[in-house]
């Protein structure tokens, strides 16, 4: 691939501005295919609906937000000289730092000039005759481009869901993913907090630092892991920087784009119950949340092995938690472990044992309404001076399907995906030519390392844009024949995995009405690397490209 060739000359509408490619999210992927397709000498525009970059880690400023994934690889491959010169003060960073580091990105490369801020894509429509995309924004841009990346978040479009009475509320309320900038006090608050995932694990060991009273609304309970996150050490980071060359090469070969030993031990059942205990134990203290899950090498592989880790777990919890009832309460009996996305936490379950912490379990007793003083269930009310909603997305498809796009005759995105996201190697949808989703369905997404994997599907976009550029292509599909196989392969390998046991948002299972599939690919980053080039090599197989 070599030269590319910019259109936004061609653009036949005088008056209405251009642009080669519209990227649309300033998140971390967004923001590298600015640097990436601008590096190509096309011109770029990035729509943000924030009034910064940073994507999931502006918008998810709750307290106690902090990544899961070590920093050290959580972050930027490349550029060598940007991931030498920043400092990680912490092994797990908190949402502020991450923040700050996609600030300095914009800055260092010159982005910031490319990004609209404050500017929500809320249509995109293609106009087949002249194969450009009409992108539109809330506050009234319209921008015409050959190409759409849509980098707009896999856990992005917030779910809030249909509680009666919750716009009669008296008291304050937030959702944790559109938390305010300005500091919330929870001092001698009464708070209400619905949701135990990731977010309202980590909202509620921080909000039960500090409030009057909290309450914690949970439905089903998860598996969370000790962080064991601190300071980095100097010689660690020295460490990783020395070596940083090979090892991103290697994270690149790797399933989950991570650096992680792989299991030390075979089979659970390779040892006897003593032995067992000794190596969660100890893999329990020395291994974060997802090497946890990798100490034996079947855990994620039958659900026999799976139950024994999973009960070291729960026996954790017994011992973590004092009351016995609460204990069982916060025990997750429902669904195998790591088949939701695992939790990590740093205190979350001695929460319960503060006197000012309360479990209320809305699983037997639903919660019936929200009212003016507080909330209800089926069984008491509970007065309320905030209520703090960690309930979710509607994960993966959401940012899609939101944005109302519209394709080839007119189709509407939403209606393409009724029955479930179709979609071909992650990248594109059928009649809906040159868009290209970025940790859409269909890619591995949030089952590798998401900064990695967009760095790599955005290089894998500039070079098709290259190509069909470079070889005088004004159009590139694909074709619902290409979408079924595709689904058909990711179904084959989720029907193996014990994934298909928990009723989780990677199923879409958290959404009321949407239709459950498998929406991630779960063969690994390294086979999926494997597969988009294939079907490059054997002349875009499953595409179809075509010239004016
Ligand atoms: O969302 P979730 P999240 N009534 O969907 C409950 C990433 N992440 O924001 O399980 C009562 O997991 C719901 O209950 P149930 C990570 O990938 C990463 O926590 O549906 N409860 C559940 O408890 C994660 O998986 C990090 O029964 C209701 C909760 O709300 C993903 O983001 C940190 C309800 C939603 O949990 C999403 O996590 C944070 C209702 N009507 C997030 N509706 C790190 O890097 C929903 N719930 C550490």
């Amino acid at each position: 691939m070599t030269t590319t060739t910019s259109v936004s000359e061609d653009a036949e509408q005088p008056g209405v501005e251009t642009a080669d490619v519209v990227v649309v999210g300033a998140g971390f992927s967004g923001l590298y295919a600015l640097h990436r397709l601008r590096g190509l000498g096309l011109r770029v525009i990035g729509f943000e609906a924030g009034d910064g970059p940073g994507g999931t880690w502006y918008w998810n400023r709750y307290p106690g937000a902090r990544v899961d994934i070590e920093s050290m690889q959580y972050s930027y491959s490349f550029d060598e000289e940007l991931q030498q010169e920043w400092r990680w003060p912490e092994y797990f960073s908190p949402q502020a730092d991450l923040e700050e580091y996609a600030n300095h990105v914009t800055d260092r490369f010159g982005l910031r000039e490319l990004i609209r801020f404050n500017a929500r894509v809320n249509r995109l429509r293609f106009d087949e005759r002249a194969s450009r995309w009409h992108v539109s924004t809330e506050r009234g841009d319209h921008v015409v481009a050959k190409f759409v990346v849509a980098a707009s978040g896999a856990l992005n479009a917030t779910n809030i869901p249909d509680f009666p009475g919750l716009e009669s509320f008296r008291g304050e309320w937030y959702h944790t993913s559109q938390w305010p900038k300005d500091k919330v006090s929870f001092e001698g608050k009464r708070v209400g907090l619905i949701g135990t995932g990731s977010t309202g694990i980590q909202t509620a060991t921080e909000v039960g630092k500090s409030a009057g009273h909290l309450y914690v609304f949970q439905r089903t309970p998860a598996y969370s892991l000790p962080a064991n996150n601190r300071p980095l050490p100097d010689e660690y980071e020295r460490e990783w920087k020395d070596h940083y060359a090979e090892r991103r090469a290697k994270m690149r070969q790797h399933f989950s784009l991570g650096f992680m030993p792989t299991p030390q031990y075979g089979s659970v059942f390779d040892y006897s119950a003593e032995e067992r205990t000794r190596i969660l134990e100890q893999a329990w203290e020395q291994r974060n949340g997802l090497l946890f899950l990798r100490t034996f090498q079947d855990t994620m592989v039958t659900l026999e092995a799976n139950e024994v880790v999973a009960e070291f777990v729960r026996e954790k919890i017994r011992r973590l938690v004092k009351d016995p009832a609460v204990a069982e309460l916060l025990c997750p009996t429902t669904y195998p472990v790591g088949t939701k996305r695992i939790c990590m936490d740093t205190g979350y379950f001695e929460t319960f044992n503060r006197p000012n912490v309360t479990l209320v379990d809305v699983r037997s007793n639903p919660i019936t309404e929200i009212t003016p003083a507080g909330l209800r269930t089926t069984a008491a009310e509970y007065e309320l001076d905030m209520l703090i909603l960690a309930t979710g997305f509607d994960a993966v498809t959401g940012a899609f399907t939101r944005m109302n796009v519209t394709g080839v005759g007119g189709a509407d995105l939403r209606a393409r995906w009724a029955q479930g996201p179709a979609n071909y190697l992650g990248f594109m949808v059928a009649g809906f030519p040159n868009l290209f989703m970025i940790h859409g369905p269909g890619s591995p997404g949030v089952l590798a390392q998401m900064i990695t994997g967009g760095e790599w599907q955005v290089d894998w976009v500039a070079d098709v844009i290259t190509d069909l550029n470079d070889d005088g292509y004004a159009r590139i599909d694909t074709t619902t024949d290409a979408e079924d196989g595709w689904r058909s392969e990711m179904d084959e390998m989720a029907a193996k995995t014990l994934f298909q046991y928990a009723d989780s948002w990677y199923v879409g299972a958290n959404i009321p009405g949407k239709p459950r599939n498998f929406m991630i690919y779960i063969g690994g980053f390294d086979q999926y690397k494997r597969r988009c080039a294939e079907q490059v090599q054997k002349g875009y197989e499953g595409f179809t490209r075509t010239r004016d």
